[in-house]
């Protein structure tokens, strides 16, 4: 076959179609306006920030340090924005990343209310031939999707939840005019990281507030606080420093594993560190422990027993304290971060409900039914999460060459670099399988620079057509099975990185347990070798 070039592509032919106006999307764009590459965007929200538009529910905010999620591309950009609080809002990010947008004249390039359904690959032209939900198609060379990881919102399997005559809403399509729970009966289902949050906004001008657990998580406190002036001088003058130390850590985040091993103390020296962690800012008591309270079960159990206890001393009812108490170990499912979450449980209007012991069976009209009565609601709070990582992907119908992505992808994501897939050439995934675990931005950050690098590349030798090859995905997704099986949370296999929440899902590892820094030296060496393990024609 003769190698097409750009010009013979259907008309209108866009060098490339960027999917998806959120973090990762927005810098894509933003770095496609330093090139002579023609392209635009959609995005299936009416606004740009993609998590950040969708998840507008009470109680939604960073649980990264506000500074050190944000994007570091632009000097100015970094200098006139002034954050309010360590760990941000959803209005001042939303409103930062519209900021963004317009600073940067990137909203020209995307049209708003386009949802991806269907994409295929044209061999003859090596375009993509993008199918939207409004029935538009798009013709681009390359496509890169920025659709998140945590952007396929699910509600529970039970039958009803169409017939629910009250107020309902799920956290990750937060209606943009709100619910008004004030002194109403509210139900909220889930207590994952977005459960969390939204419980401790509401408890206090709720009428009642009834809780439906499934699985207790370890919590521990957020210690958000807002950003003195002292504090934003300093932020500020040291961004340069701030962004080197974050691209060169494990995960992106501002916490480094402790350099102590735990062994290597005394009992009571850890418990005095476990202490100081308590109160200090987000991950720190994940990613500032020891390393060992990751790797080691006599350390993990050590740190769940703490953290349990610090459970038992906020809750006042040892029979709800001991509902709250994980029985799974710290970290093997994503810890949420809190503010003032246990003490919701000792207010006089507030429910806990086992659903291990009493599950849900339906919806009713009124409210929720489960294996031990039926409880009316006016509002009921979906925080049910999402189907992880593939979801979004599983959504949209990708073919090439007769192919199907979803099909391909059955057993698990096979990807090199979490960034490309054998068969389906032209495309490049953002935050997608394979090539996320830590502070996201940062990450994607990685991931646009380096996909962004092999467009250039592509140009340089004058290809249209770019694909990973099977050996080099082969190479990659191996190195993303045998890092995870070493791993604690490997053993539990619970967390939605595993697909354990979406009924159905095959329970295979979707994420990557190398964080930045085994993403950053993976991609630099593919750089370094001129694009080794990518086929240019
Ligand atoms: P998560 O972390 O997946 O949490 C979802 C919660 O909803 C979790 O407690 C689930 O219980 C619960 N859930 C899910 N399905 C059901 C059904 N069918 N019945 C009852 N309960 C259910 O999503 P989040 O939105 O909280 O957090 C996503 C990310 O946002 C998080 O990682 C941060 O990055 C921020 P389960 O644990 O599955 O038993």
């Amino acid at each position: 076959m003769n190698t097409p070039r750009i010009d013979s592509a259907p008309s209108g032919t866009l060098d490339v179609l960027v999917i998806g106006a959120g973090i990762s999307g927005l810098y894509q764009l933003y770095r496609l306006t330093q090139t002579d590459l023609t392209f635009a965007a959609v995005e299936a929200g009416s606004g740009v920030g993609g998590t950040w538009y969708w998840n507008r529910y009470p109680g939604a905010r960073f649980d990264s340090e506000s500074y050190t999620y944000a994007f570091f591309f632009s000097k100015e950009l970094r200098e006139e924005w002034s954050w309010s609080e360590h760990f941000a809002g959803q209005p001042e990010i939303e409103s930062y990343l519209n900021h963004v947008a317009d600073r940067f004249d990137l909203r020209k390039y995307i049209t708003f209310d386009t949802r991806v359904t269907a994409m295929d690959f044209d061999e003859d032209t090596h375009t993509w031939k993008v199918t939207t939900a409004n029935g538009d198609v798009i013709h681009a060379r390359f496509v890169i999707t920025g659709i998140g990881m945590l952007s396929a919102p699910q509600y529970p399997p039970v039958p009803g939840i169409d017939d629910f005559r009250g107020v309902s809403a799920h956290t990750g399509l937060w209606p943009q005019e709100g619910v008004d729970v004030a002194g109403k009966k509210v139900a909220v289902i889930g207590t994952g990281s977005t459960g969390v949050q939204v419980i401790s906004a509401i408890a206090g001008e709720v009428g009642s507030l009834t809780v439906y657990q499934r699985t207790p998580n370890w919590c521990t406190p957020l210690n958000n606080a807002p950003i003195t002036d002292e504090e934003q001088e300093q932020i500020k003058s040291t961004m340069d420093q701030l962004h080197e130390s974050l691209k060169s850590s494990f995960a992106g985040f501002m916490h480094n594993f402790a350099p102590v091993e735990a062994g290597a103390v005394s009992h009571e020296e850890r418990l005095k560190f476990w202490e100081q962690l308590y109160n200090a800012p987000g991950f720190a008591k994940l990613l500032g422990n020891y390393m060992q309270v990751m790797t080691d079960k006599v350390y993990n159990r050590e740190f769940s027993d703490f953290v349990e206890s610090k459970i038992r001393t906020r809750v006042h009812d040892p029979k709800v304290a001991d509902l709250l108490v994980p029985d799974h170990g710290y970290g093997a499912k994503r810890p949420p971060f809190e503010t003032n979450y246990y003490e919701v449980y000792n207010q006089p209007n507030v429910e806990l409900v086992d659903l291990r012991t009493t599950p849900i069976t339906k919806i009713t009209e009124t409210g929720i039914e489960t294996t031990e009565g039926t409880e009316d609601f006016d509002v009921i709070i979906y925080a049910t999460g999402f189907d992880a990582i593939t979801g979004a992907y599983d959504r949209i119908d990708i073919t090439a060459g007769g192919a199907s992505l979803n099909s391909a992808w059955e057993d698990g994501p096979f990807t090199f670099v979490g960034a490309s897939a054998p068969g389906f050439p032209n495309l490049f995934f953002l935050v997608g399988p394979h090539s996320s675990s830590g502070n996201v931005p940062r990450m994607s950050e990685r991931q646009v620079d380096f996909v962004t690098g092999t467009l250039g590349e592509a140009v340089r030798r004058g290809a249209t057509r770019v694909e990973a090859t099977f050996e080099a995905a082969k190479e990659w997704t191996d190195h993303v099975y045998e890092l995870n099986s070493t791993s604690l949370a490997a053993e539990e296999k619970i967390d939605y990185t595993y697909g354990t929440n979406t009924p159905g899902k095959k329970i295979v590892f979707r994420h990557y347990d190398g964080g930045l820094a085994g993403l950053n030296a993976k991609m630099t060496a593919v750089e370094d070798s001129s694009y080794a393990g990518f086929e240019f024609k």
